[in-house]
């Protein structure tokens, strides 16, 4: 059986969760990271020498970094329209994750991790304020792709690129203290991904 070692509440460990309920994949898993077990223990460290959740095992296959696991996770179970082989489908599905993994990820760090959750290091005034303006610009960009291309998702089809930007998505709507514009095409997307059940578990569940 898949084991997934993180906490259910983060950005990282809910993409891994939301993907084993699309593609129905059983897994047992054990609460690491802040606010559990510490990930800087020499039993974490060998499994994760960057310290970071999610970790998951798959028999002898010991992996790190969400959007490969999930990218292994549906190649391994075959989620073709999920994750296509035809390099061309598959370059537009990662462009998205990796897109999202770099600059929203940044940007998320000023708006949420300092600005609403006031957590050093993030929380410096400068940082908070780049980052609501980055979030902002990043979510711009989401909406000017769905409104041109009439989505539902980001490109059409629901595919692994929606889930990492599905919880960015959560998290917009839930990040508080700054003013954000209407984005009505983010807003329908938000309410298409809603009717997946796999969402609702591990993305728009409450937590931000
Ligand atoms: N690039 C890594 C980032 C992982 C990451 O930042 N994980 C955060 C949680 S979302 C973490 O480990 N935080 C420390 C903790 O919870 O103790 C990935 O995508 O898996």
């Amino acid at each position: 059986m898949l084991k997934v070692l993180g906490r259910p509440n983060s950005f990282n460990v809910r993409k891994v969760l939301w993907l084993c309920e699309e593609l129905g994949i059983p897994y047992d898993r054990e609460n690491w990271g802040r606010g559990y077990a510490p990930t800087s223990t020499p039993e974490f460290l060998k499994l994760n020498p960057v310290a970071q959740i999610p970790v998951v095992i798959d028999g002898e296959l010991v992996m790190r970094e969400s959007n490969a696991i999930i990218r292994y996770l549906a190649a391994k179970h075959g989620a073709e329209q999920l994750y296509p082989s035809d390099l061309a489908a598959r370059f537009n599905v990662e462009k998205w994750m990796d897109w999202v993994a770099y600059d929203l990820t940044h940007a998320m760090r000023g708006a949420f991790l300092g600005g609403q959750l006031q957590e050093a290091p993030w929380n410096n005034e400068w940082f908070v304020g780049q980052g609501r303006r980055d979030f902002t610009d990043c979510i711009a960009l989401v909406e000017d792709e769905l409104a041109r291309s009439g989505g539902p998702h980001i490109l059409g089809g629901f595919t692994l690129a929606d889930i990492p930007l599905g919880l960015v998505v959560n998290r917009w709507f839930s990040v508080k203290g700054f003013d954000k514009p209407a984005f009505p095409a983010v807003a329908a997307y938000y309410e298409k991904l809603t009717e997946r059940p796999g969402y609702r578990a591990h993305g728009r569940n409450g937590m931000p």
